[in-house]
């Protein structure tokens, strides 16, 4: 999700305006990973202020603003230290607006600025008990209750230090994030720290480092205070941690330069020297030296951050060790489907809860049908979750294309209740489609992985499905995400059945082992890309499935056409003998999709089927599953997990399987022929 840069310059001189330059193109490094908008913060010419500018859209747009903002004072006048924070944000909490974008503030006097990605997930409590103190809130953010907290800490315990309050902020609050503080009450002070999402410090000096380590600190007192106790000021009732209680030595260097970033690609045309901070760590930077604390000690922590000497390139860096970003965000579905259940999903009480539809669920349960409406991949993920919905809910749910929905003029009533599945919340047909059953008078839930996009706007309530940016044209990872979300609804709505517990049970247990399990199926990459040499020089690969695995079949045919530009068929195996059986013989490619599930005797039923007519298919099928395996020497064994989660695994040897064959043919993986990320025409 999106991008920190911060800069901090000790005892090299740098004017303001060039502190804004490096913020802008370390800003433009980040672009890659997808934003809606952005924002800057540095000191005002006399030192007494924080000024901020925040723009929604593009880096370029930001620029032209700060030319246009910072064009009367003085900003050409070098200063010896000072610290620039920057902002790419991905909403998920607030449509992108000027208002909702970083950097956040403390009070009107900006006396904490704080640039954040990731979510916040406990950020009502925390907004609850701040304003019960008189905070008043500007932004629709998790971010903004940080930023708060920071201050109110700092003014209960004056004698805090700059990290120390950052610290404490950082033990009161849960979910996911990488932050950046700058102060006015901490001048040349930095403080960052990181929890699930990537962050690290690039390190610039003009000799080279004494050291290739930075030790870990550890304070005297590393307890949660309780907010509730607020202290006295001026009073502290908890004892202030002193800065340095370890034996180690922090970094320290004469004239120094530091930068904060997300990813290593806004720093390395800076220095190639960088540390990779880990979850939890805080690094401070305080009079030019850095040090890196430790919230709590664990016995197997190392001593020291070892400082690493990057030899990449930046196009290298922006894809990680990828060739292309479909190929990264495959390989990102073990975060991202965790991503789209944090602070949902509660494994430990069984318990799920879906803010943004949640005061919704008594009318949702009213309801006369469900509607599943999308388009692609989107409406892919609504027909591998149908079977689940119908299970849970009881009610009959209708999966649809939103242009042959709209084709149809289909009967919409008042009491149905409709979902629109969509990435890029912009897609002309759906939304249409979206405005059709709400002029009718339906209830409207998005599902959507772009906050404040026109279907988000537009519906009466939903999840954000929180995948991150997706770039790559192909949807990968942002279908695991749909599916999980469509899957935790089908979770909420069956809360109060008795008779359902076992098996809402069983779905939880299965989703908390998800991510292992994608990692385990992921390690087939090479496998898959032998298969892929098999494939590449045919014309056609039919793909074949029924139960909860014909999504997959449906969807790993897309990714197959649309990458490939081969011909390729989801077929679903029920229908084998009513014609596609016809296309089998020795020299079509077939792939079937055999699982332990109660449609497991059927789908066996389609494999002899198959090879009786000298087919010879590759088999997706479980673990150690040797009777399936026996029908065909290529085969690729995923871990089982529950029957409705299946869909998830099985998808992702179809994503590697048309990566590999894609590339083997020479195709443009990330941006195919004809195709657009996002397709606002009908
Ligand atoms: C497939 C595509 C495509 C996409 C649809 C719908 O790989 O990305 O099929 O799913 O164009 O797009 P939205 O999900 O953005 O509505
Ligand atoms: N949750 C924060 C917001 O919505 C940060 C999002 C991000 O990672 O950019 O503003």
């Amino acid at each position: 999700m999106c991008g920190i840069f911060a800069y901090l310059n000790y005892l090299t001189p740098k004017s303001r305006q060039e502190v804004l330059d490096l913020l802008v193109t370390g800003l433009k490094r980040l672009e890659y990973r997808g934003y809606d908008s952005t924002g800057v913060a540095i000191d005002s010419p006399d030192n007494k202020n924080i000024v901020m500018v925040k723009r929604t859209g593009k880096v370029k747009v930001l620029e032209e603003a700060i030319q246009e903002h910072f064009s009367g004072g003085d900003y050409s006048e070098p200063v010896l230290t000072h610290i620039g924070i920057a902002h790419t944000r991905w909403a998920t909490h607030g449509v992108p607006c000027e208002r909702n974008s970083h950097p956040h503030r403390s009070d009107d006097g900006n006396g904490f600025v704080v640039v954040h990605n990731g979510i916040i997930t406990n950020y009502n409590d925390v907004k609850t008990f701040l304003a019960k103190r008189g905070y008043e809130f500007e932004s629709d953010t998790d971010t903004e209750v940080f930023a708060k907290l920071v201050h109110h800490l700092w003014k209960t315990h004056p004698t805090y230090s700059f990290r120390e309050l950052v610290e404490q902020a950082i033990l009161q609050v849960e979910g996911a994030f990488a932050i950046a503080v700058k102060s006015k009450h901490f001048p040349g002070e930095c403080v960052a720290s990181r929890r699930s999402s990537p962050l690290l410090v690039g390190i610039k000096t003009k000799t080279r480092l004494a050291t290739d380590h930075i030790p870990i600190l550890y304070g005297k007192d590393d307890k949660k205070q309780n907010l509730d106790q607020d202290a006295d000021p001026g009073k502290p009732q908890v004892l202030p941690r002193s800065e340095s209680t370890s034996e180690f030595m922090p970094l320290e260097e004469k004239e120094v330069e530091y930068f904060f970033a997300s990813d290593a690609s806004a720093v390395i045309e800076h220095t190639n020297r960088v540390i990779y901070l880990e979850d939890d760590d805080v690094a401070a930077v305080r009079d030019g030296t850095l040090s890196i604390h430790r919230l709590k000690k664990s016995l197997d922590d190392p001593h020291a951050r070892e400082i690493t000497t990057l030899k990449m390139e930046i196009q290298q860096i922006m894809k990680g060790n990828y060739d292309y970003f479909m190929q990264k965000e495959i390989f990102e579905q073990p975060d991202s489907v965790v991503n789209t259940m944090r602070g949902r999903v509660r494994f430990d009480g069984n318990a799920i809860v879906l803010g943004g539809i949640k005061d919704y669920i008594p009318e949702i349960k009213r309801c006369r049908r469900l509607m599943l409406i999308g388009c692609g991949t989107s409406y892919h993920s609504a027909v591998a979750t149908r079977q689940l919905l119908e299970e849970l809910t009881e009610l009959p749910v209708m999966v649809e294309l939103a242009s042959d929905f709209l084709d149809r003029n289909t009967p919409i009533f008042r009491d149905d209740v409709c979902f629109f599945i969509s990435q890029s919340g912009e897609t002309a047909d759906t939304l249409m489609a979206l405005r059709y059953c709400k002029q009718r008078g339906a209830l409207i839930v998005g599902i959507t992985n772009t906050v404040g996009s026109s279907i988000c706007r537009e519906s009466h309530c939903g999840v954000h499905i929180n995948a991150g940016p997706e770039i790559g044209v192909a949807s990968t990872k942002a279908y695991t995400s749909q599916f999980i979300s469509l899957v935790m609804f089908a979770l909420v709505m069956s809360e109060d059945r008795l008779s359902l517990q076992q098996r809402r049970l069983e779905i939880l247990q299965a989703l908390s082992k998800l991510a292992d399990q994608i990692r385990e199926v992921l390690k087939l990459d090479t496998k898959v890309q032998e298969l892929a040499k098999d494939l590449y020089q045919h014309k056609s690969l039919l793909i074949m499935g029924r139960g909860y695995n014909f999504a997959t079949c449906l969807e790993g045919a897309l990714k197959v056409k649309e990458l490939t530009y081969m011909h390729s068929e989801g077929i679903m195996a029920g229908e084998l003998k009513h014609g596609p059986l016809a296309l089998v013989d020795d020299s079509m490619p077939v792939l079937m999709i055999v699982l332990r599930d109660p449609v497991y005797v059927k789908c066996m039923n389609a494999l002899q089927q198959v090879t009786s007519r000298k087919g010879c298919p590759i088999i997706i099928c479980e673990e150690g599953d040797e009777e399936t395996q026996a029908f065909s020497s290529r085969h690729l064994e995923i871990p089982r997990t529950v029957d409705c989660l299946q869909g998830i695994l099985t998808v992702i040897p179809m994503q590697l399987l048309s990566y590999h064959i894609a590339v083997l043919r020479g195709c443009d993986v990330d941006c195919p022929r004809n195709l657009a990320k996002s397709v606002t025409v009908e």
